[in-house]
Parts: structure tokens; C-alpha cells; sequence
């Protein structure tokens, strides 16, 4: 049993030396010594922590004015944020003033998602709750509840369900995100690239950015080392169907055709083989399939991609040529989320295989070898074992999936098969907009006997709960430990600045009272959680007392790079570097990646993509105060020219419509030639429709609303979104 998940499934890196009480910790930081110092004269008081407003886990220092939050800035002792926050960080105290947080219990009142409710306390919620989770065990077994939990904060309830005895535990960040990727480099390198990646952007001498928005997406350190590789010189090469903020750092700029990638990639590829420009003694210590690969490229020159991807055979060329140049400090990156059209592993494995070609894989400025601290576990029961199994993936259909797919689970709970499913909890996840489709996540609803949202504000999906449970954000709590793969190892240590102002409860409270009300006792031996975090980080040769001061201790630094002793281990099946893949093969799929043309939308529609705001995490932040004033809405990038011919300017408003008939609501025209002529492009998570979420509601539009199809990735189980045709709609 591990109780550190994130540590499960990745390569943990041993590190020499990181035994107990080797770990390194600096005394302070050094603003923390200088607050300290003014305690108590000033009134102020500042609390390493970490951030929660995305995924990155950034550590910060908060600080308390006169017993009021007042401020959160970067801990300049962690290698994450290196003392900064991103712009979505810094605003992240708007989270603890957000008038739009839920404040007690809810209980449904009347038909669901007509959003009538009853406050209740935290007993009637939790037995009520605890006595429906028995009556579905005791008629269709514990598998019949399912857990949909996003990030750090869900570690205590997966710990609850799965000693309750679920296995059907799962994210959108597979599936919905960065599951094709994920499966494309463990196929090619028998390893994943990690969240955080392992990327050594900072040490690139030629960075690749494939639809990679650094500058919109703004996770900290990918941004950081951005512009650090920027300022050195490096060369950029972005190729995206708009003008992307890193387009206009880019030394080459490719607005490729929609859903060409694959094309442009097995394009690049064939140009570094037939002018011999790859890396052939890296191909030959560490490639298996090299020559079976280059048959099957043979055939994809320039000239065969440019139709599909818009892309000149000379600039091809040239772009191929300059990344062989600066080889292997080349790194192709790899994406994050890529569940775009449904061929999205292949694509994926093409990228992992371009980055072989250009000898990155663990070489500066390509992928570095990550190492994590080791941090046990508190000491548990082994959880129950499923006799059904998980619900999610039945017979193997997706035979390369390496996580749990949501819409698997969603599908299970429509149609009752392999087994039903009757409970939904969902801890910090939106599914209505981060699910696909949302009529089949309603459909899915309805079948359940029970839905509970444990959330910070009223989303979409609370809409539609029976009960909502109010958590305390994470500047009011603490959490698991954080624990990453990554360039410097590190244990981070997220700890309540203030009070949650009404009666929000932490996560770890909620899970734990849960647990005793199902007789699950044995699963909680610690008292609370800080017996629990001091009894990990003693087990490390840490204490509680020590992190709580400086909020991170560093691990001993382990060699990044192959050239300076870092293990060349492939952990496929044939222990190299499989160009050519004989699992793939072996299940029916190509060995090496091949490309098909995406399906096209009707005449006159346009397809619908979409990405990141500086400013906005998902759907979650537009009504945090703050980052609301920065950018309330949404706009619709629609090519200047086609706003010519229908007479639109910016700051016009228009409707979407899509290929079923689905409208959206009214947004800003911002016409552009940042963007091609067969696509428009908006900011995902506006559109909110939650009568609770007072602040955000009918502001701009939802992309999420108008994805109502999508297209399976046969190998995982991946759902693609980027297959969705809108036409515009004069705003009446
Ligand atoms: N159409 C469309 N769909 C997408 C995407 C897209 O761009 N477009 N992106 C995809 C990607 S890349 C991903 S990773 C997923 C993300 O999907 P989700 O993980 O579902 O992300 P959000 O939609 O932001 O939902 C997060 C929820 O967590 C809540 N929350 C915030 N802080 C806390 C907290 O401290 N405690 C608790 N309990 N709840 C909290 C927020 O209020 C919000 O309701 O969506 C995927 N789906
Ligand atoms: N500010 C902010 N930053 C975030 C997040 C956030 O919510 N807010 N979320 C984080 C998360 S979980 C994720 S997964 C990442 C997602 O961020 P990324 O992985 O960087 O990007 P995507 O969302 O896949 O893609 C969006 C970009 O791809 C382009 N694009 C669309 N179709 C194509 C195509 O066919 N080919 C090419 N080459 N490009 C295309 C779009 O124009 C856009 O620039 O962002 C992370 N960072
Ligand atoms: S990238 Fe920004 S929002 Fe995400 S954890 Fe770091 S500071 Fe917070
Ligand atoms: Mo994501």
C-alpha cells in the first residue's frame, strides 16, 4: 500500500544519501527572517505555505496584516517558484475573500440541478452521507461509488474510498488532459515526462513549442525558464494555428493547419533521417526499430506534408535543420494537455520520437533525469481488494490507458455495465466543464442514488448535488505534503495562514470524519493532521516544527543528465528506446505513428479551439475578486478577415453555435490576424451557468458547452476535443 500517490507508477529515483536526517534544510528564507523580526511591532505575520490555484503547488510566503490576510509572494527556497508566484498566485488571497464561497453545508431541496437547497450542519450532512454510501455497498458492493478528485487536496478522501473499498478512483487530468502524452513516452522511453515536466527549458538552446502556450499557460517554472531561455538566445520555434504570446518570442513561426501536427512532425523527421542529420550514436546505443522506423517515414517529405498542413516544404526544412543544429540541447516539448483529436498518443509518440532523433532524452537542455525525496508513509491497513475490479475500462479496451478514464466511469454510470454505478463523489473538479459532453454527464447524474461535491465556491456540478460540502481554501488549511519528481528534490508543506471565515471545514476534517462514521477507524491511527505530517517528515529526518518555519526542505541534488552520471534506463520491453513499437503492433495499432486527416466541419463553420488565460485557472477562479477584476469575461479570436465579411469589429457580440444546434451565450468578437481563417479560439471556463457562482454568472462563453463531441483515443481512452465546428450568430 502507498499512501503518497504521487510517487506511485512514476520512476522514484533513489537518491544516495537522502536517508533520515540528510535532508538538507536551509535555516530560513530570508524574507521570512525579516518578518520574524518585525512580528508583533507591525502587526505582521508571514507563513510559508503553497498555492493551490493550479496544480503547480508554488511555494509561497503569506502574510497576515493586523490578524487579516493581506498579501502571498514566491518562498525564495523553492525550486518551483524560485520566489515568485504567477499572476493567478499572487491573486490567490482573493480566494479567502470571495463572496461567492460556500458556507456551510447544502443539502438538494427538490428535482436536482434546480439548485434549492437546505444549510445543514456537518453531522446531518456526513451521516446522511455515510448512511447512503452503506445502502449502495450493501446492493451493489463498494465499487459502486466512485471518487472524481483533481490535485493534492483529494489524497485523505481516496484514502476513505479506497479503505471504504472503491478502486473506481479518478481525474480529468488523464483523460480529459495529459493522459495521450503520458502513454506516448512511456510507449517510446518506458518513462513519462512527470508533473512538473522534466523539461530543461532553461538549458535549451532550441525550444519546440507545439501548441504549448507558456505565456498563457502560466505554469510557474516552464514560464520562468521560458524566458530564461529566451534572454539566452535561443532559438524558438512555435507552431500553433494562432499567434500565440510564445509565437511572439519565436525565431519561426508555423500557423499550421488544425489537427496537421502528426504530418508536420513525421515531416520533420524524414527531413533529419534522409539528410542524416540525427543523432546516430545516441540512435544506435539506445534505439530499437531504427531501420523498420525509417521505411515506414520514407515516404513523408515535406512535399507530402504540405498540403495537410499548410506549411512550406522549405520551412520544413529549414526548421528541421535548425533543431539538428542545436542538438541535444534541442527540446521538442512535449504538451500538456493533449487530447486534441483523437490520434493524440501517436502524436505524442511522434514528438517522444523527434526528441530521440535530436539525442534529448536525459541531455541538457532536452529532458533531465528528475529525482524525488523520500518521504514514507504513515503506516496503514491494507485497503480492501475489489473482486470486480475497476468499473472504468472493461475487458482492456483501451489497452495502453495507465490511470483511471472518467468518461469510462461516466459511461458505466449510464448504462449499468460492467456493473452499476450509484455514487458520485467529486472533490475540486468541475465535470461539467471539464468533461466532454456535458448531456451525458447529466444523464449519468440522474442515474445516481447519491452526488456529493465537496467545493470552495457553487460550480456547475455542485448545481447538480444532492449534498455540498464547503472546504476551507488553501490558505485556511493544511494538506499532504508535497512530494515531486523533479530537477531538485523537495518536501513542501502546506499550512493554514488564517481561519476559514465561516464554517468551511479542510479536507483532511472532512475525509477522517467521514471514515469514523463508516466504521473505518482503523485508517485514521493518527490523532490529526499534524501528528500525521509530523510522523512522515520525522520518518524523512524532518520535523513538522522545522517546515512549518521555512515550508520546504531540499533533498540532497542528483545528477540530471546521462553525461554526468545519471542512469540511461529505458523501461520498455525491449530495455531501449522503441522506435518501432512491437506492443503496439502486437494490439493492432501502428508501430510507428502514421497520420490521418482530421475530419473537416461543413462549409462556413469554423473549428472551435480553445486554451488559457494568464490570469484564470480552468473554471475555477472567475469569481475570485481579484483575478475577476483583471478579466472578467471571455472573447471569441476570430480571423480579421472573415470578421470583414460578416461585418464584425472587436467588441462586438456574438453566439456560437455548433454542429448539434448547441448556442452559447454572448461574447466579444476580437477580430484578428493573430488567428487562421478556419478556426476561432476562446479562453476555456467562461460561460458560467451556477446561479451560486453570483459574480462570474453569464459572463462570456463556455467552450465547454459546446464540445458535445469528442473523439476517443483507441489506445487510452483520451477524450479529443478539438473536433467541434461553430458557425457565428448575430447577437439580437
Ligand atoms: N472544454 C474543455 N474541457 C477541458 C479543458 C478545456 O480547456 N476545455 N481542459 C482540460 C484540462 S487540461 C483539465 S486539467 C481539466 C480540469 O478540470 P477540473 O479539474 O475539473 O478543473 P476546474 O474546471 O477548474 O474545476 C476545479 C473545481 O475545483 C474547485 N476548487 C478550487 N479550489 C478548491 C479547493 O481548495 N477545494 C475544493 N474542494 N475545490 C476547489 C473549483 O471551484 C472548481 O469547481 O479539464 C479538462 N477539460
Ligand atoms: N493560466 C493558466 N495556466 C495553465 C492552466 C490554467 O488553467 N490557467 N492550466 C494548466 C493545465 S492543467 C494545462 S493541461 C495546460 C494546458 O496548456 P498547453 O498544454 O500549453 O496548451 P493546450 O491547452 O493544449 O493548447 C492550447 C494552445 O494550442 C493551440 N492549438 C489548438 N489546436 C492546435 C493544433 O491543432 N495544433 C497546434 N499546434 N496547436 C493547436 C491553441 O491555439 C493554443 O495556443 O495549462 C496549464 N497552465
Ligand atoms: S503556477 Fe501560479 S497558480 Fe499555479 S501554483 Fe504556481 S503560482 Fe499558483
Ligand atoms: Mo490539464
Amino acid at each position: 500500500m502507498t499512501f503518497a500517490p504521487s510517487l506511485s507508477r512514476r520512476r522514484f529515483l533513489k537518491v544516495s544519501g537522502v536517508a533520515a536526517g540528510a535532508a538538507t534544510v536551509a535555516a530560513s528564507a530570508p524574507g521570512l527572517l525579516r518578518a520574524a523580526a518585525s512580528e508583533g511591532e507591525k502587526g505582521l505575520r508571514q507563513v510559508p505555505t503553497f498555492c493551490d490555484i493550479c496544480f503547480w503547488k508554488c511555494g509561497a510566503i503569506a502574510t497576515v496584516r493586523d490578524g487579516k490576510l493581506w498579501k502571498i509572494e514566491g518562498n525564495p527556497l523553492d525550486p518551483l517558484s524560485e520566489g515568485r508566484l504567477c499572476p493567478r498566485g499572487t491573486g490567490g488571497v482573493g480566494a479567502h475573500f470571495d463572496s461567492d464561497r460556500l458556507r456551510t453545508p447544502l443539502m438538494r431541496q427538490g428535482p436536482r440541478g434546480e439548485e434549492k437547497w437546505v444549510a445543514v450542519t456537518w453531522d446531518e450532512a456526513l451521516t446522511f452521507i455515510a448512511s447512503k454510501m452503506q445502502k449502495i455497498k450493501a446492493e451493489h458492493g463498494p465499487e459502486s461509488i466512485a471518487l472524481f478528485s483533481h490535485g493534492l487536496g483529494g489524497t485523505f478522501l481516496k484514502h476513505t474510498l479506497k479503505a471504504f473499498g472503491t478502486p473506481n478512483i479518478t481525474a480529468p487530468s488523464f483523460a480529459q488532459c495529459r493522459g495521450p502524452r503520458d502513454v506516448g513516452f512511456n510507449l517510446t522511453f518506458g518513462e513519462e515526462v512527470g508533473s512538473p515536466e522534466r523539461t530543461d527549458i532553461r538549458n535549451a538552446q532550441c525550444l519546440v513549442l507545439i501548441g504549448s502556450h507558456l505565456g498563457e499557460n502560466m505554469h510557474n517554472t516552464q514560464v520562468q525558464e521560458f524566458a530564461e531561455a529566451v534572454g539566452a538566445g535561443a532559438s524558438i520555434i512555435v507552431v500553433d494555428p494562432r499567434f500565440s504570446v510564445a509565437a511572439s518570442k519565436a525565431k519561426f513561426y508555423l500557423p499550421i493547419k488544425p489537427g496537421a501536427d502528426l504530418a508536420l512532425i513525421l515531416a520533420w523527421m524524414n527531413v533529419l533521417v534522409t539528410e542524416g542529420l540525427y543523432d546516430k550514436d545516441y540512435v544506435q546505443r539506445f534505439g530499437f526499430g531504427f531501420e523498420a522506423f525509417a521505411a515506414e517515414i520514407a515516404a513523408s517529405t515535406p512535399e507530402w506534408a504540405y498540403p495537410e498542413t499548410g506549411i512550406e516544404p522549405s520551412v520544413i526544412r529549414e526548421t528541421a535543420r535548425e533543431m539538428a543544429r542545436h542538438r541535444p540541447a534541442t527540446l521538442v516539448h512535449p504538451g500538456r494537455h493533449a487530447t486534441w483529436y483523437g490520434d493524440d498518443t501517436q502524436r505524442s509518440r511522434a514528438i517522444a520520437l523527434l526528441n530521440a532523433l535530436l539525442g534529448s532524452w536525459g541531455r541538457k537542455g532536452g529532458f533531465y533525469a528528475p529525482s524525488s525525496m523520500e518521504v514514507p508513509a504513515y503506516p496503514c491497513p491494507p485497503y480492501p481488494v475489489s473482486a470486480l475490479g475497476k468499473v472504468d475500462n472493461p475487458g482492456r479496451r483501451y489497452p495502453f490507458a495507465i490511470e483511471t478514464i472518467t468518461t469510462g466511469i461516466r459511461e458505466a454510470t449510464i448504462t449499468g455495465k460492467p456493473y452499476p454505478v450509484k455514487g458520485w463523489f467529486a472533490y475540486a473538479t468541475n465535470l461539467m466543464q471539464a468533461l466532454p459532453n456535458e448531456g451525458e454527464t447529466i444523464k449519468a447524474i440522474q442515474n445516481l442514488d447519491l452526488l456529493v461535491v465537496v467545493d470552495v465556491i457553487g460550480s456547475e456540478l455542485a448545481g447538480w448535488a444532492d449534498v455540498i460540502l464547503p472546504e476551507a481554501t488553501y490558505l485556511e488549511r493544511y494538506d499532504e505534503l508535497n512530494v515531486e519528481l523533479f530537477r531538485q528534490s523537495f518536501v513542501a508543506l502546506r499550512q493554514p495562514v488564517v481561519e476559514a471565515p465561516n464554517d468551511q471545514k479542510p479536507n483532511w476534517w472532512i475525509a477522517r470524519e467521514l471514515a469514523m462514521k463508516l466504521g473505518l477507524e482503523a485508517y485514521y491511527p493518527w490523532k490529526d493532521i499534524e501528528e500525521y505530517l509530523d510522523r512522515r517528515l520525522t520518518a524523512a529526518g524532518l520535523s513538522l516544527q522545522t517546515l512549518k518555519k521555512t515550508g520546504i526542505a531540499l533533498g540532497r541534488p542528483a545528477p540530471l543528465y546521462f553525461e554526468d552520471g545519471a542512469e540511461a534506463v529505458f523501461p520498455t520491453p525491449s530495455r531501449k528506446i522503441e522506435f518501432y513499437s512491437p506492443q503496439l503492433q502486437a494490439a493492432g495499432f501502428d508501430p510507428v505513428p502514421k497520420y490521418r486527416r482530421p475530419k473537416a466541419g461543413s462549409a462556413g463553420s469554423f473549428r472551435l479551439l480553445f486554451g488559457r488565460a494568464p490570469v484564470h485557472s480552468f473554471g475555477r477562479t472567475q469569481t475570485n475578486p481579484i483575478l475577476h477584476d483583471m478579466m472578467p469575461e471571455n472573447e471569441v479570436w476570430v480571423n480579421l478577415s472573415v470578421a470583414g465579411r460578416y461585418g464584425l469589429k472587436s467588441g462586438d457580440r456574438v453566439r456560437l453555435k455548433n454542429q448539434d444546434g448547441v448556442v452559447s451565450l454572448p461574447v466579444k468578437v476580437r477580430a484578428t490576424e493573430a488567428i487562421r481563417g478556419d478556426c476561432v479560439y476562446m479562453v476555456h471556463g467562461f460561460g458560467h451557468t451556477s446561479q451560486m457562482l453570483r459574480r462570474a454568472l453569464h459572463l462570456g462563453a463556455s467552450d465547454a458547452q459546446l464540445v458535445t463531441r469528442y473523439e476517443t483515443d483507441a489506445l487510452m481512452g483520451g477524450t479529443a476535443m478539438n473536433v467541434n465546428f461553430v458557425t457565428l450568430e448575430a447577437e439580437a
